[in-house]
């Protein structure tokens, strides 16, 4: 497609490379759940999610990779141009750092399940009788190696400082957690529970940069402030309606997922819309693009 280099996807997601100093990060509309790729994209849903990590990157202000979203300049045909419009950016090319820098601020997901089980890695400090989905007292950096293939392993925190060395740890955990805190505190004043989510670091000339999407639904577990109850599953903001859907289907979560039907695909859509809207307190704009 592009007349650049293509260096690597992800089951959403795609980098080129422009430069040595310079990739091109894109968001597609690929949408994945039970892991699984589904065969149907969601019409929009890169653009929402680029332009969360954009307002959210302007809202922490925090070293980032972001340099402009302008691809002007880049030797793109007029198409690619405008296909990519909205759902991509331009980042500093950085030396990423091997660790996904998770922060929780409620017990729910693959860490209730170890905590309910008797406890484990990302558990090992919280106390004894929490609910699933309880609020916790402080976030908790919960570090995770990045798997080539498969599911991220959680570390141990010794683990963790064994891996990047104590002081880089250090440095990840308290910038993870003030940035998760900062973010969270927003959130929550636009009815929106931000459970938890995954940074990615990386270096770039001598300086930690906060790389890749950022606090978007692909990268966060956003719930509806409104429907929070401790002691139960949660809905998940943007992908209720597919799981939902896809659980009626009663398919056993081998690939291929069935096809979706327009309304699970437009009720998606407008969940992710709705999302933007809420954690931006912007209209998202449709036909942009
Ligand atoms: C991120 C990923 C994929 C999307 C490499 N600024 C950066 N510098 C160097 N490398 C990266 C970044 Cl963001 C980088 N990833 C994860 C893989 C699609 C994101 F295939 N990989």
């Amino acid at each position: 497609m592009l007349a650049l280099t293509h260096l690597a996807s992800g089951k959403v997601r795609e980098i080129y490379e422009i430069d040595d100093r310079r990739l091109l990060f894109v968001a597609t509309d690929r949408i994945s759940a039970y892991d699984v790729i589904l065969p149907d994209e969601i019409p929009d849903k890169g653009r929402v999610l680029t332009g969360l990590s954009l307002h959210w990157f302007d809202f922490l202000d925090t070293p980032n990779h972001l340099l402009t979203t302008d691809l002007t300049g880049l030797g793109l045909s007029a198409e690619d141009e405008a296909a990519l419009e909205g759902r991509a950016m331009i980042v500093r090319r950085a030396d990423v750092i091997p660790m996904e820098c998770v922060v929780r601020g409620y017990l729910y997901g693959s860490s209730w399940r170890e905590y309910r089980a008797g406890g484990g890695p990302t558990t090992e400090h919280l106390p004894a009788g929490l609910k699933q989905g309880e609020k916790l007292a402080e976030p908790i950096f919960t570090p995770a190696t990045k798997a080539d293939e498969g599911h991220d392993e959680n570390l141990t925190e010794a683990g963790a400082r064994e891996l990047v060395g104590q002081d880089l740890y250090e440095r990840l955990r308290t910038v993870s957690i003030d940035i998760y805190q900062r973010a969270s505190e927003a959130a929550a004043s636009k009815g929106v529970l931000l459970a938890d989510t995954k940074f990615e670091f990386g270096w770039s000339e001598g300086e930690l940069l906060l790389i890749d999407e950022v606090l978007t639904p692909d990268s966060s577990r956003y719930w509806p402030a409104d429907e929070y109850e401790p002691g139960r599953v949660m809905p998940s903001f943007d992908k209720q309606y597919v799981r939902d859907w896809l659980d009626s289907t009663g398919w056993d979560h081998t690939p291929p997922a069935p096809p979706m039907p327009d309304d699970v695909k437009n009720g998606t859509r407008a969940r992710y819309v709705e999302a933007y809207e809420l954690i931006t307190g912007q209209r998202f704009d449709w036909e942009s693009g």
